[in-house]
């Protein structure tokens, strides 16, 4: 059976939905230290865990004969930045916690790392699968160590860890929190509520960004892939795009022509975002499991302002 943590989150709340579907409901244990009335927390088997606790974790874990563990419960960039130690207790500590109840119960592991895990000094444009990783912010210092943690308990005892460096994820079912490329959601929410949005994220700032569904796919398919075919494992870069606030609110125009894009650059989440590179190369991703985003920018928002409008006309005759 497949424990994912961190159930209720951006990514979690539409993975559970997805692996139910492909692997049959009762598989998959959510969990969070949430109980919101999420549709996850009613859909299938459902626990409430706090990864500090790892000998909740490992009672969990055994109590569903647990052999595959999907590790998502962390906090993101722009909070963990104002949150330093309380980032590094919970990014690490819940890390180190779901690796050892994979090793003890000899689980497969996935767990995602970020663009977040390069800064400053990393080459900024087709940045390299393997490069310089000196990230200047808590989070990315948490997604650096977490791929050389999950490469660690490869190495040592042969666990069978995967990564993936995601991008900004762009998606109408969970909001993300905290998070430095939420503004590429937000843009979309208040495209259709209000027809026009403020970004705290500057022009020209270039970031990697993926839709949703391909992120939940290039999950899937990293963990069905062959194992011995794998030079890398934790973490592959992926990436969808390259966008900055213009493109985004070019490509909504296309749809909504009113639509009116305004700046009120945030310093902080701005200097989070220009740490990091501006667009990423996936080739490894590609060539060693076949890796391929099918959503671009246009066809991204496309789907967001429909499924936002549908959500919102649904909203209102509700
Ligand atoms: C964040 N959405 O902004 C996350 C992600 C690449 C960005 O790590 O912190």
């Amino acid at each position: 059976n497949i424990l994912v943590t961190g159930a209720l989150g951006q990514i979690g709340s539409e993975l559970v939905a997805k692996l139910r579907h492909i692997y049959g409901a009762d598989r998959v244990v959510a969990t969070d230290i949430r109980m919101s009335g999420h549709e996850v927390t009613r859909s299938g088997p459902f626990e409430t865990l706090d990864v500090t606790d790892g000998k909740a974790m490992l009672e969990i874990a055994k109590r569903h004969q647990v052999d595959t563990i999907i590790h998502l419960a962390a906090l993101l960039s722009a909070t963990a930045e104002e949150k330093p130690l309380l980032a590094w207790n919970l990014n690490m500590g819940g890390l180190v916690n779901a690796l050892e109840v994979a090793r003890e119960l000899g689980c497969q592991f996935f767990t995602p790392s970020s663009i977040g895990a390069f800064g400053p000094s990393t080459p900024k444009s087709h940045t390299p699968q393997d490069t310089i990783q000196r990230p200047t912010t808590m989070y990315g210092v948490n997604k650096v160590s977490g791929e050389l943690l999950c490469d660690y308990y490869f190495h040592k005892y042969g666990l069978d860890t995967r990564g993936l460096r995601f991008p900004g994820l762009i998606s109408y079912v969970t909001p993300p929190g905290g998070g430095t490329t939420d503004y590429a959601v937000e843009i979309y929410y208040d495209a259709v509520s209000k027809g026009r949005y403020t970004s705290f994220i500057g022009q020209g700032t270039y970031m990697d960004m993926m839709y949703m569904p391909d992120a939940l796919d290039a999950i899937v398919q990293l963990m069905e892939a062959d194992g011995s075919k794998l030079k890398h494992r934790n973490a592959f870069n992926v990436t969808a795009m390259s966008v900055d606030p213009e493109a985004i609110a070019a490509s909504i125009r296309k749809v909504l022509p009113s639509f009116v894009l305004e700046y009120d650059v945030d310093p902080k989440r701005q200097a989070i975002a220009e740490s990091w590179p501006d667009g990423i190369d996936a080739t490894a991703a590609a060539e060693e499991w076949g890796f391929r985003a099918k959503y671009g920018l246009d066809a991204m928002t496309a789907d967001m302002l429909s499924q936002l409008g549908a959500k919102e006309r649904m909203a209102r005759n509700a």
